[in-house]
């Protein structure tokens, strides 16, 4: 059974440098040499350089910051991701900050088809609209993006088959008024941290579970915001949000998608290195690290 490593050092989806060394700094960490240490075959890939894949000039788009970078290095991600699931290698993607799921999903969906589920776990939902999103920051608007809400011309090659029923969110806190209105309108599964301290992660991941995926037959990929955590745990992040999951809470949900046997792709994403001290950084960066090795078996029996 093999990994597939693809950093994918990027911040043109939000405002703030620096979550273009998060993966640089996962790897520095020895994230390779774990994960080979647990018997996979790891295969080391990154995008080709974001600096590369910018437009000489953006179009015109309103306040949507880095429209057409942003689709130029999604659509890079999104044929690396797809060409190593089609190979059946586990695709992780090392962000980069959150913009990127536009690309990694495009990519797992090309390769699984119309059975993939998503579980995005995150303080934010990432489902504003170019109308709705208040910041201009595609980082806030990936969902909406890869499954087509948000149907800007500029990410006509997103042509999946990404399904509105096989999405769940978890860890939810800090959702705009708009995104609101578009999550249930659109009746998406929103699991938030209300939901979590009502029912206990373990019981919140098996309804999840119930709801896309209730014969664990189907393929999920995980799409991990490290800021789903509260900024104790994983302080250099970009858009921190306090009452968020414990660390064990983040591991325990790697665990449990870890023993369906059904993960095919992981983005780990918005770990920003520039943030916080060096403490404040390793903390994040070994968070980052253990989560991805729980799920994909550390932890397990
Ligand atoms: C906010 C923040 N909803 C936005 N989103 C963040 O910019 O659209 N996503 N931080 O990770
Ligand atoms: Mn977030
Ligand atoms: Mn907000
Ligand atoms: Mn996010």
């Amino acid at each position: 059974f093999s990994v597939s490593l693809i950093s994918a050092p990027f911040s043109g989806g939000q405002g703030k440098l620096g979550t273009e060394y998060g993966a640089e700094e996962m790897l520095k960490f020895g994230l390779a040499n774990q994960i080979e240490q647990m018997g996979y075959v790891v295969n080391q890939l990154s995008i080709e350089a974001p600096e590369n894949l910018k437009p000489l000039s953006e179009p015109e788009s309103g306040n949507i910051k880095n429209i057409q970078w942003v689709s130029n290095v999604c659509k890079e991600l999104s044929s690396k991701v797809e060409q190593e699931c089609r190979a059946r290698s586990l695709a992780i993607t090392l962000g980069g900050d959150h913009s990127l799921g536009i690309g990694s999903l495009d990519g797992s969906s090309k390769a699984y088809g119309d059975d993939l589920c998503v579980l995005w776990v995150d303080a934010h939902a990432d489902i504003n609209t170019f109308d709705t999103t208040e910041s201009g920051n595609i980082h806030g608007c990936p969902v909406a993006v890869a499954y087509r809400i948000e149907k800007s011309p500029i990410f006509n090659w997103v042509q999946n088959n990404l399904r509105k029923d096989r999405l769940a969110y978890i860890g939810l806190r800090d959702i705009d008024r708009e995104e609101m209105k578009i999550l249930k309108d659109l009746n998406i599964k929103v699991f938030t941290m209300y939901h979590i301290d009502k029912y206990g992660i373990s019981k919140v991941f098996d309804m999840a579970m119930e709801y896309m995926n209730p014969n664990l037959d189907r393929p999920i990929h995980l799409s991990f915001d490290i800021d789903c955590l509260d900024p104790i745990y994983a302080p250099s992040t970009g858009t921190p949000v306090r009452g968020g999951m414990t660390s064990r809470e983040g591991h325990f949900l790697c665990e449990a998608i870890s023993e369906t046997g059904c993960l095919v792709a992981i983005d780990l994403v918005e770990v920003n290195p520039r943030i916080g001290d060096t403490d404040s950084l390793s903390i994040t960066v070994e968070m980052g690290c253990s989560l991805i090795r729980c799920a994909i078996g550390e932890s397990l029996l």
